[in-house]
């Protein structure tokens, strides 16, 4: 059995959760944009700034040896926690969107031919769309998409149909941020596979409330942002197995990545540094190894099932308001409610929700094929964290049948 959470134990540790927002407790159910940060990560920054800050892999002396053991550290820590094999399989990012690109730009220039393929899906965010467009116009592959069902999961068949062996890539999200739909990522990566494809996953939505096992899942490359789960902003980071990160051309250039550099040509870093060009978010780094500590010391099964039971709570009361309509209800969904309600734009629901102090996301959720494929210009999201509660999801309810009668009238 999973042990529950002690939510308010949980709350006391998020400064920011004491908030009000126009003269009311802050309810923020905006956690699919980026999550707030425990106590513990913002001192263990704080704690890095004053005692340790210096550049990395410089220094001959103490402060900078123990910044970059951090540094390293940190990397080793995600490694543990994504269940790499080993540290340099990981290369650190700004977050996803710059894994993905860094994978676009080094694999996918090298990889792709003309009529080459890269398969998405019909759910993916802009930032697993946009890179293949960009490096398909460059080499003359094509972007095929496997489709999505009315309730927001993937076609199964559709997907088995469009694995060719002209298929190179396959870039998937494990978790959708604007439907919550989980993927079923061995079973796709397992098909994709058989076609000699690559699997990249996005993860950005998975790692805050699945645990994750890159090597069981059976994917080539698993990209995540540290802000989503409960990290700082400009870190994350890029899994890929050894053989393809010493496959991969380097991406930037710059400092750290090089070994010896020459006006005639230049030599590389060993991986994973070859891909770091540049003074890295060494703070950045050490805040997400905290994070990391502190979702596996709060106990990651524990999270998700608090997260399953308020996803649950929330369809059911949702479901009571009249002209509301969830989209995205596959079976197997994380911690996101997307929803519309009839004769009401989105971006009013969100605006009144906030005089209320709440904190919702409206909008196309950097995902507009998946609202295209609704019919729908946007949708209002609440996605949860491990300090929401039930009572948000009232107070949630109780706002929304105010909008309402204010638009009813
Ligand atoms: N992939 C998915 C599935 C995402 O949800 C996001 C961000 C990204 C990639 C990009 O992550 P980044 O950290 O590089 O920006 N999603 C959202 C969202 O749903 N609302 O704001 C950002």
């Amino acid at each position: 059995m999973t042990a529950t959470l002690d939510v308010g134990r949980i709350r006391e540790q998020f400064p920011i959760l004491a908030r009000r927002v126009h003269g009311r407790p802050l309810a923020y159910l905006d956690n699919a944009a980026t999550t707030q940060k425990p106590r513990a990560v913002i001192e263990a920054v704080r704690r890095f700034y004053e005692e340790r800050n210096a550049n990395v892999h410089r220094g001959a002396y103490t402060l900078s040896a123990e910044a970059t053991d951090a540094y390293e550290g940190a990397r080793a820590r995600v490694a543990r926690f994504v269940g790499a094999a080993d540290a340099r399989e990981i290369v650190f990012t700004r977050g996803t969107t710059e894994a993905i690109n860094l994978v676009a730009w080094t694999l996918g220039l090298t990889r792709l031919r003309e009529g080459d393929e890269i398969l998405v899906t019909g759910m993916e965010h802009h930032s697993n769309i946009v890179p293949w467009q960009l490096v398909a116009a460059r080499t003359g592959a094509r972007l095929a998409v496997a489709p999505i069902t009315d309730a927001g999961d993937l076609d199964r068949e559709a997907f088995r149909k469009q694995l060719s062996s002209r298929t190179r890539i396959v870039a998937l999200a494990h978790v959708s941020n604007a439907l919550g739909t989980i993927n079923p990522v061995r079973e796709l990566a397992a098909e994709a596979h058989e076609k000699g494809a690559l699997v990249l996953v996005d993860g950005a939505q998975a790692v805050p409330h699945l645990p994750v096992d890159v090597r069981d899942l059976g994917c080539d490359l698993y990209a995540f942002s540290g802000h989503k789960v409960y990290g700082p902003t400009g870190i994350g980071a890029l899994w890929a197995r050894r053989e393809l990160l010493e496959e991969m051309p380097p991406w930037q250039g710059g400092g750290d990545m090089i070994l010896e550099v020459r006006f005639e040509g230049s030599t590389w870093n060993e991986v994973p540094w070859k891909f770091e060009a540049g003074t890295p978010n060494v703070a950045g780094a050490v805040g997400l190894a905290a994070a990391l500590d502190w979702v596996a010391e709060t106990g990651l099964p524990a999270i998700a099932a608090h997260e399953a039971d308020l996803l649950a709570y929330a369809t059911a009361r949702l479901g009571e308001i009249e002209g509301l309509r969830i989209v995205g209800t596959a079976p197997r969904k994380a911690a996101v409610v997307s929803f519309v309600l009839d004769e009401v734009h989105p971006h009013d629901v969100a605006t009144f929700l906030d005089a209320d102090g709440i904190a919702v996301r409206a909008g196309h959720h950097c995902a507009q094929p998946v609202m295209d494929r609704y019919g729908v210009p946007a949708t209002v999201r609440a996605s949860f964290a491990a300090y929401n509660t039930r009572e948000e999801v009232d107070a949630l309810v109780a706002s929304l049948r105010k909008v309402r009668e204010v638009f009813a009238r």
